[in-house]
Formats: structure tokens, sequence, C-alpha cells
């Protein structure tokens, strides 16, 4: 059994959770959470890690009491201080913060005074009008609470790309083990990089006698067999996940990896040409008159009805079938065609790095440049700099860059939007930097129209170029804010500003579709990792596959361009 980084990393957020109702001190839940952000979505496994013999408690917010604990839960897959805690405060409790609005103190409220511990009691509550009567709490917040209780309870659960990775990856490298197979490759919305999948959708070639039926439901994950057969299984892990299995024949691989990639809204777009063409189209072919005159490959697949072969991110029938017979289909952007990366933060605000760390191994990346983005003053829990320490870092940005060969740190900043969308730094201090990358962390819950408009003014500074995560929402966990996006798009346009695609895997924000709408209104896009380590520039892929979905090219996107071009790009 292997304990995957996201399991490490949800005992500690859980763990973060049960002290904060607690009360306990906001370091000690803090260093907790921290160090949950940086075991999920670490490139490699703490149980590889450990494996080899690493310190773990040389990993950012990792140390050594911390690296103890993952030790812990690599051996035995628990952690002791957590059972510990979940005895004296129900388990559930953590589960409670999951819906919007209601923090560790809430929580903590609604247990005392109405013994709520669950989910289940918070519905009962909620509906029996109990929530009004509590101090802190009104008729209003008990409506919000109760939308959001629906919303949640009617969401199903999918698991978010990055996570779902990596479950997938040391299953295929365990399927690959198997007697007699040739090919592997996981269909479905993992391949056509959607930011959640469902389940995940793996496909085989193999020898007539192979075991790999077997050797797959006899994998040491697997929780429960939901049914096994010749042809297909599936199963599910103990993460949760559900896995099918399907043994394709050779002749109809190609076929089936169209079929089984999906989307289902592409495969019956398909099937319908087929159908004008004369023929029958499914996931063992393409038949005329019964006859199979193709489905080996994809390529002869989608050849034979008369289109270019379409990259999976593009199949959900959002008019790439008529892109690709006229052969118009995008030149998608690639991970080889980012130049640098314009969002990072250092341990001068709430990164783990110095800046030296970061530039060092941004241009181990290949990276012509890298911007350095620390909050402005108004965020304080991240630890902003004001005035004085952010011109203190641009002197040091300098002297940096004197020395140091083969790339380039632009000076910037993470200027929050405030409420009455004033940028939080004076245009003076503004004027030293190179460019801005400004973002809402406050006042979420303004009106769409507000909203918008507190974006819209902030784009009528003439210091501003970037508007980092455009919706402020976070996959599972926060929904965006509401806005106009495509009034922004146009001020954009109109303002010569750009928006972000934050490459973090929680945030992708922008989604697939605002970025379709940013390159049909000719908004150009910068993918960014927002790193607050030196790991997280690793992120950047994920970033280029979801600007993928949204069908960009390298010439929508200003992290493609060199540094000259880039630096005209920001002078408005
Ligand atoms: P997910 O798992 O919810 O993230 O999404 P998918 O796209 O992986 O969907 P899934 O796992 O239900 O099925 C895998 C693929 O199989 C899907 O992308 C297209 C194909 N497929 C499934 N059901 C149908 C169907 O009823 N009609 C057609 N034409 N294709 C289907
Ligand atoms: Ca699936
Ligand atoms: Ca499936």
């Amino acid at each position: 059994m292997t304990v995957h980084n996201s399991e490490i990393a949800d005992c500690f957020e859980k763990l973060a959770d049960l002290l904060e109702i607690e009360g306990a001190n906001q370091f000690r839940v803090r260093a907790y959470r921290n160090a949950a952000g940086t075991i999920r979505g670490y490139p490699r496994s703490m149980s590889d890690l450990l494996d080899d013999g690493e310190d773990l408690s040389e990993l950012p917010d990792i140390g050594d009491d911390l690296a103890g604990k993952i030790k812990t839960i690599v051996e035995t897959g628990e952690l002791p201080l957590l059972k510990e805690v979940e005895e004296r405060t129900p388990e559930a409790l953590s589960e409670l913060m999951m819906i919007e609005g209601l923090g560790a103190k809430k929580v903590k409220a609604l247990h005392d005074a109405l013994a709520i511990n669950s989910l289940k009691d918070l519905e009962r509550a909620a509906e029996a009008g109990e929530i009004r009567e509590v101090s802190g709490f009104g008729e209003k917040s008990e409506e919000k609470i109760r939308s959001r209780l629906e919303k949640y309870s009617g969401e199903e659960k999918r698991t978010r790309l990055i996570d779902a990775e990596e479950v997938a990856r040391p299953l295929v490298q365990y399927l690959k083990e198997a007697e007699g197979l040739k090919d592997i490759i996981i269909a479905g919305s993992y391949r056509r990089r959607k930011e959640t999948v469902g389940d995940l959708d793996i496909l085989v070639t193999a020898k007539q006698d192979s075991s790999v039926m077997d050797h797959f439901t006899s994998y040491d994950e697997v929780n429960e067999i939901d049914s096994k057969g010749k042809k297909r299984s599936t199963v599910f892990l103990r993460s949760g996940m559900q896995v099918d299995l399907r043994v394709v024949p050779q002749v109809s691989f190609g076929a089936a990896q169209v079929y089984f990639t999906g989307s289902k809204s592409h495969n019956i777009a398909l099937r319908k040409l087929g159908i004008r063409k004369g023929f029958k189209v499914n996931e063992y072919g393409v038949f005329k008159d019964d006859e199979r005159i193709s489905g080996k490959t994809e390529k002869a697949v989608y050849e034979k009805l008369g289109l270019e072969w379409i990259p999976p991110e593009l199949r959900e029938d959002h008019g790439e079938l008529e892109a690709a017979r006229k052969g118009k289909l995008p030149q998608l952007i690639t991970l080889e065609d980012i130049r640098g990366n314009l969002h990072a933060h250092t341990r001068a605000s709430d990164g783990h790095n110095s800046l030296k760390e970061m530039a060092e191994a941004a241009r181990e990346l290949g990276y012509e440049y890298l911007a350095i983005t620390d909050h402005s003053q108004r965020l304080t829990v991240a630890n902003g700099l004001d005035k004085k320490r952010l011109l203190a870092q641009v002197r040091e940005i300098d002297k940096l860059n004197e020395k140091l060969d083969g790339i380039v740190v632009l000076k910037s900043s993470e200027v929050d939007i405030l409420e009455d969308g004033s940028l939080d730094l004076e245009d003076t201090v503004l004027k030293e930097l190179d460019f801005t990358v400004c973002a809402i962390h406050h006042k979420f819950d303004l009106s769409r129209k507000k909203q918008t408009e507190r974006i819209l003014r902030a784009m009528d500074n003439d210091y501003f170029n970037i508007l980092a995560h455009p919706s402020g929402r976070l996959i599972n966990e926060r929904s965006p804010y509401e806005t106009d996006l495509e009034k922004i798009l146009e001020r954009a346009k109109e303002r010569n500003c750009i928006l972000e695609l934050n490459a973090q895997p929680q945030r992708l924000d922008l989604t697939d579709e605002g970025c379709r709408m940013a390159r049909e209104l000719g908004v150009k896009i910068s993918i960014a990792t927002d790193a607050h380590s030196t790991s997280d520039l690793q992120h950047m892929r994920c970033g280029v596959d979801q600007a993928r979905r949204g069908w960009l090219e390298k010439a929508d996107v200003v992290n493609c361009l060199p540094l000259d071009k880039l630096m005209k790009l920001f002078r408005r």
C-alpha cells in the first residue's frame, strides 16, 4: 500500500480544521495547513522521498516534527495525533467547514449551542429554523447555509486532475507489469485534461492469454471489485476513485481510444458525421456495410471521417469538428513554448524560498524571466509588503540581476484591488515596477454589478497590467465571485490589459471557457504558477493543459514572448 501525498495533505488539513475549531494557537493551525499545501501537489511522493532516504525537513514548511509525522503516516497509514483530536472533537465537524461561509468559529458556535456534529445535524437545524437563534447568526445567514447545503449535497464528487494523476500514475506503472500487456492509455476526461475527473477509463491491448484483468483486480489499492469480466472490469480504489479497465482488440484500439476519450458530445457529433457519409462509427471502428474500414489508430478513424486528428483537449463539441474538416484546428500551445513565469512569491511575503532560490529554480526550467510578485501591504495575512519593503525588494532585484546570468528577474507586485477599485499601492511606487499583477483577495460577496465595476475601475489605472486569478474560485472549495467576464474582457481589450490563467492546480482560473472567450475577443493571457515555492514552478504544465482546453495558441499567451517584446506590451 502506498500512501499518496493527497492523503497526507488531507490528514493535516483535517487536523488543522479540528484544532482550529478547538481554538488552538493560530500558528500551529497554519503550520499544518501550510504543510498540507506543500505536500499536495509536490512533484514527488513523500513515500518515494523516504524510500530514497531524503530528509523531509528540507521541504518548504516542513520541520523535524512534521517530517516525523509524515513518516508515521507513510508507514502506518494513520496519524495518532489526529485520532487523539478526533476523540475530543467530532471528526465530522471538519466537513462542516467545507460549507462556504462556515469557518472554525461558526462551526464551534453551532456545535456548542445546538450540538451540531454533522452535516445531517446542520441540515435539520437549518430546516427547523434553529440556526437564526444562535448568536452571530441571523435569518439571512441561516438561509445562506440552507442553500449552500443544498448545493453541496447535490454536487457529484469529482477529483481534481492533479489528485487523479497521483492515483493514476502508480496504477499505470503497476498495470504495465502485467504479463502479455501491449498498449495502455488512460482515456476519458483525464486524457482530455479536464480540471476534475469523475472516474478513470483505462484501455489496454493485450495478448490472448494475458493475465491483465486478474492483475488489475489484485492491485493492492483496490478496495472493492464492482464487476469483473474478460473485457471490462470496474473497481473502486482506497482513495474512492472508480477505475474502469477495458481490454480492446488491437484492430479497434484507435476507435476505442476515440470513443472512450470522449467527450460524449464529441462522440455523438462524430457519429452523426459518420451517418452523413454512410458510415457507422463506434468503439470498434468505422464500418461501411458491416465491414470495418478503419479503427486501428485514432488518426485513421478521423481521416475516414474527413477530419484531421483532433487533440483530446478539444474534444468537447465546441466547433472542433468543423475546424478539423477545414484544416483550421488551432496549433495548441505546449509547455515548451513557455519562456517565463509572471507570478511568483518569495519568503518576503508568504512564499517559502528566497529571491535567489526562486530565480535559480526558474533558470533551471529554461526560463528567460521570472517575475517576483509578492503581496501588497493590505494582505497582512500574507505578510504583504508596504511601500518601503517593496522598494527595498526592487533594489535587491536590481542587484541580483547584475550578478545573475541566464535569467532576468522582473520587478512586480501582486497588488490588491480594494473594494472601490483602487489599487493598494500608490502610483509613485507602482511606477518603479516592470509591471503589475492585480487581484481581488477580499469582499468576494459583492453583487455581480459591483464586483465587475470594481475590476473595471482597477483596469482604468495606467499601471494595471494583469488581472490575476480572475474568478477567485478554488476547485471543490470556493465558488467564483460573481462578475461579468465578457465586460471585463472587453475592457481589457480596450485598455491593453492581460488576464491570468493561474496554473495552481486548485485554481486553474481562468476556466477553459474563459480562455476561449478571451481568445475570441483578442485578449492576451498570462499562464502563471503563482508559485509559493520552487517546486510550485512545476505547475506550469497544469496551466498549459487548461490553456489547451481553451484553444489557446502560443500567440495568445504573453509569456511565450521573448523579454523585449513582453516589456513593450506592458508599456501602456
Ligand atoms: P468523467 O469521468 O465524468 O470525468 O467524464 P468522462 O468523459 O471520462 O466520461 P465517462 O467516464 O462517463 O465515459 C468515458 C467516455 O466514454 C466518455 O468521455 C465518452 C464515452 N461515453 C460514455 N458514455 C457514452 C454514451 O452514452 N454515448 C457516447 N457516444 N459515448 C459515451
Ligand atoms: Ca471518466
Ligand atoms: Ca467511466
